[in-house]
């Protein structure tokens, strides 16, 4: 670090709701230590040095990518990001080498004219066609650069086809503003699958970045097409683009978070052809939120797709097949009439009236409907969804009594029976699984007051009310799993064609994933959401590196590498070898008389030296959130220290979340429905709730944790073998409002989302990138006549050199000159015109030259 001087501008850590403040030095504390500023409020203040850090000239506002900024640092980005902000549209977009940051505008822009246009038409499509094989930095930051970027990798990789398809050369507005152009248009290594990784935390706007990269390659595939296939790439392209809504009414919700949250994780790949056409697509879920079903906090709603039933007009629907209860349906016209649909506080939230920008819930389950009609799935199963949603609800509205025996008995047999009726299953059964539970017993040594069914061996164990309900709930929560997961097939059935052979072809992959969580009380969920940010995390650090080696390589300089956190031990600790957290969480769900509370103490038991889990401080509250959280007192809960923070899970009710377990009875009963879905569904062998693959795979497959796992463990597989480009989303204020722009919270997120990371690694390294152009435009015109004919590296290499900078402060590449950032001082004096060039120099300059 270069020394501090006085008038150095600054940027000072004030405290963590400020972020930084503005300033400039007035003093030097005489400890080495301390510095004194004034600050752009006009206060004075003393502070230690480490408080402050380098801040850039005003001119450096707003620049596209922020490794341009010539200070490198977490209140320079933050700056950075927020002048672009507030500057212009596209200014929610900046590149930080060659991640894309994206800074949800909560209002709708006019950089995407083409994406509100229903018809994919040429004429609105300008600001695709802006970025149609342009090379990144080559036009102002925007995710259908980045779309782009990774179509035309796709097609560049190792096929002669491709080459014809190659992008035109840089434009002069790229060789001016020069920047990591990593354009490798016909790059041989490149893998033959191109990701693309968007994160951030709720309501960033994840899921609407997503949509636009699938509306950008909708329109560069559409007028491909290749030979044999029952649907042409225009088709698929437009099918991946309207099934969105669908997948959306199933999977997404209403929190006081985000309008319109997604309750799962989703990686879409997008089979491509050496042309460049769509051959087909799949879309992966993970971990859908099945509790919402049942419960949902204030504020908070269930699914969409229960609203949107409730408003539409059923002459949009179907017409009711021959023989279908579709028609005895009650429209569930006030929401605060079902259980499932009132919120925690005993209301139904009010809801503004479906997804933003959606039209409404009545125009939302016009779109559902047409979307379901058009990928082809049947009247009849169409009603038969319909039927079983009501179902659900009805089944939400059974109450539960207590017989004099204190076993729980259901007090309203009319809820009860229009369950029944929807459901299309046989009443006793359904009275008899949601009372009662059949134990299968070896030894037959069983007690009263036990019921003993007809057949040998079966007993009925009454259930408690609390347990009945529990039951009941789970039973909602497992029909509305496979219900989503056979939403997905259908999707997925539409996207590919069976006859398709794609074992061979390049895909592009987009993953809309949860981002970190640490909410005041986290369970197993958040452990498995927080997991998979961890996973990310490690594949962003690995792919960075390699990015940034490859920007020393286009400009042929040696890389000289850098030090990086690596957060593998935090990962071993939660899924690795011997006493990890999930072989511990799995151990236990399988001892019958383990708890949650053994589970947690033989698990910091095995990590009492570890540095990543810890017991949580004695009376600490949960989470950082500020309402209260609950006293803990040691054994529920314990600490992981992951890359984004520490985080504190409580252990209650693991051991059940983990088996996930539905009575047998229940699903019995299911199989035994007369409903076209639900037979299906709950059948041997049908989807899995969980992972929407089918049932089976090995011993440990039976557990939510060990299941996640294996899925996970698969994705970042699949992950591991492309080219992964990231984009993160930030959410600038947490009112969901235009124009607002928290520092605190944007520097939350670029901390935790590795931004910050991926700075220090930038910029520990040769951080200042100069381009040659810029060297010429500002030095060219001071020198002598005989150096302006020179070409710009060996201008470049003459004038530093002759600068006396120092044989390890500078590195020329090809396009550009790479500075330690402990020179930045000297450069921009320079640049300034500060230092001024004595004849003396020139002369250096024509001594190096010759
Ligand atoms: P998320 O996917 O990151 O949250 P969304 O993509 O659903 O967030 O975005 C939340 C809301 O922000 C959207 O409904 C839009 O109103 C708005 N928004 C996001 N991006 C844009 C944009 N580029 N232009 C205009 N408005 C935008 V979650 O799924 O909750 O983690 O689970
Ligand atoms: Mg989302």
């Amino acid at each position: 670090m270069a020394e501090w001087q006085k008038g150095d501008a600054a940027w000072c850590y004030i405290n963590d709701d400020v972020t930084y403040e503005a300033g400039k030095i007035v003093e030097l504390g005489e400890d080495d230590r301390s510095v004194t500023l004034k600050l752009a409020s006009g206060k004075t203040l003393t502070t230690e040095r480490a408080n402050v850090l380098r801040a850039n000239k005003d001119k450096q506002d707003g620049v596209e990518d922020n490794t341009f900024l010539r200070e490198l640092n977490e209140a320079t980005i933050l700056h950075n990001v927020g002048v672009r902000y507030a500057k212009s549209e596209g200014g929610i977009y900046s590149t930080t080498g060659h991640i894309l940051i994206a800074v949800n505008p909560f209002r709708q822009l006019k950089i995407y004219e083409e994406a509100q246009a229903r018809a994919l038409d040429a004429a609105r499509a300008l600001p695709i066609k802006r970025y149609l094989g342009k090379p990144i930095g080559s036009e102002p930051p925007h995710i259908y650069a980045i779309a782009d970027r990774m179509y035309r990798l796709l097609l560049s990789s190792g096929d002669s086809q491709a080459r014809s398809r190659r992008p035109s050369p840089r434009s002069p507005r790229a060789r001016h503003r020069g920047g990591p152009l990593l354009l490798r248009c016909r790059d041989r290594s490149a893998p033959r699958a191109q990701a693309i990784i968007v994160s951030g935390p709720s309501g960033a706007g994840k899921t609407e970045t997503c949509k636009l990269v699938l509306k950008h390659l909708a329109y560069v595939t559409k007028h491909l097409s290749e030979a044999g296939m029952s649907k042409s790439s225009m088709e698929l392209g437009a099918l991946l683009v309207m099934t969105n809504p669908l997948l959306e009414a199933f999977g997404n919700a209403e929190t006081n978070l985000n309008r319109n949250s997604s309750r799962f994780g989703k990686f879409t790949q997008i089979h491509v052809s050496k042309k460049g056409a769509i051959l087909g697509a799949s879309i992966q879920t993970y971990l859908l939120e099945a509790t919402r079903v049942v419960v949902h906090a204030e504020r908070n709603c269930n699914y969409h797709i229960f609203y949107q039933a409730r408003r539409s007009r059923w002459p949009a629907a179907p017409r009711a097949p021959e023989g279908s209860h579709y028609r005895a349906t009650r429209r569930p016209s006030d929401a605060n009439k079902y259980a499932y649909l009132r919120n925690a506080t005993g209301k139904a939230t009010a809801r503004p009236g479906g997804r933003v920008g959606g039209g409404g819930d009545a125009a939302e389950f016009k779109d559902s409907l047409s979307v379901l009609q058009k990928i082809g799935v049947s009247e009849k199963l169409i009603a038969s969804l319909w039927e079983t949603l009501s179902g659900l609800l009805a089944l939400g509205n059974i109450t539960y009594g207590e017989t004099v025996n204190g076993d729980a008995c259901i007090q309203n047999t009319k809820a009860l029976g229009t369950a029944c009726k929807l459901l299309q299953c046989h009443d006793a059964l359904l009275q008899q699984g949601l009372t009662s539970r059949t134990l299968k017993l070896k030894g037959g040594e069983m007690q009263a007051p036990l019921r003993r069914s007809r057949r040998a061996r079966r007993w009925h164990v009454p259930l408690k009310q609390e347990e009945a309900e529990s039951a009941r709930d789970a039973l909602a929560k497992a029909v509305y799993g496979k219900l989503f997961s056979w939403i997905v097939t259908q999707i997925n059935t539409a996207l590919i064609d069976k006859d398709t052979k794609l074992d061979d072809t390049g895909f592009l992959g987009i993953l809309d994933i949860y981002g970190f969580e640490n909410f005041e009380r986290n369970s197993l969920e958040q452990l498995l959401i927080n997991f998979t940010n961890e996973q990310l995390h490690q594949h962003f650090a690995i792919a960075l590196f390699k990015t940034e080696q490859e920007i020393y390589k286009s400009e042929g300089i040696v890389w000289p590498g850098v030090e990086w956190e690596d957060n593998t031990a935090c990962l071993e600790a939660i899924s690795g070898k011997g006493g990890s957290i999930f072989n511990l969480l799995t151990e236990h769900s399988r001892l019958p008389k383990s708890s949650d509370a053994s589970m947690t103490e033989g698990l910091l038991n095995e990590h009492r030296k570890s540095k990543h889990i810890s017991p949580p401080k004695m009376g600490s509250k949960g989470g950082r959130g500020t309402g209260a959280g609950t006293k803990l007192t040691g054994k529920e809960a314990f600490v992981i220290a992951h890359f984004a923070g520490s985080v504190m899970y409580q252990t209650a009710g693991w051991l059940k979340k983990n088996t996930d377990s539905l009575h047998e009875d229940l699903s019995l009963c299911m199989s035994s429905s007369s409903a076209p879905i639900l037979k299906d569904l709950f059948s041997v062998g049908s989807i899995n709730a969980f992972t929407g693959g089918s049932k089976g795979g090995g011993k440990r497959a039976g557990f939510v944790a060990d299941k996640y796992q294996k899925q996970l463990d698969d994705l970042m597989r699949t992950l591991r073998a492309t080219s992964s480009h990231f984009v993160r989303c930030i959410k600038p204020n947490h009112e969901q409002a235009p124009n607002k722009f928290n520092k605190w919270l944007v520097l939350d997120q670029l901390r935790n989302s590795g931004m910050v990371d991926a700075v220090r690694l930038l910029s520990s390294g040769y951080s200042v990138r100069i381009p040659f152009t810029t060297l010429e435009e500002s030095f060219k015109p001071l020198c002598p006549d005989k150096f302006k004919a020179l070409s710009a590296p060996t201008f470049a290499t003459c004038l530093l050199t002759a600068l006396d900078l120092g044989r390890t402060d500078f590195l020329v590449g090809l396009t550009k000159a790479f500075f330690k950032s402990t020179k930045l001082a000297f450069v921009d004096a320079l640049m300034d015109g500060t230092k001024k060039l004595e004849p003396k120099f020139f002369k250096k300059m024509a001594r190096v030259l010759a």
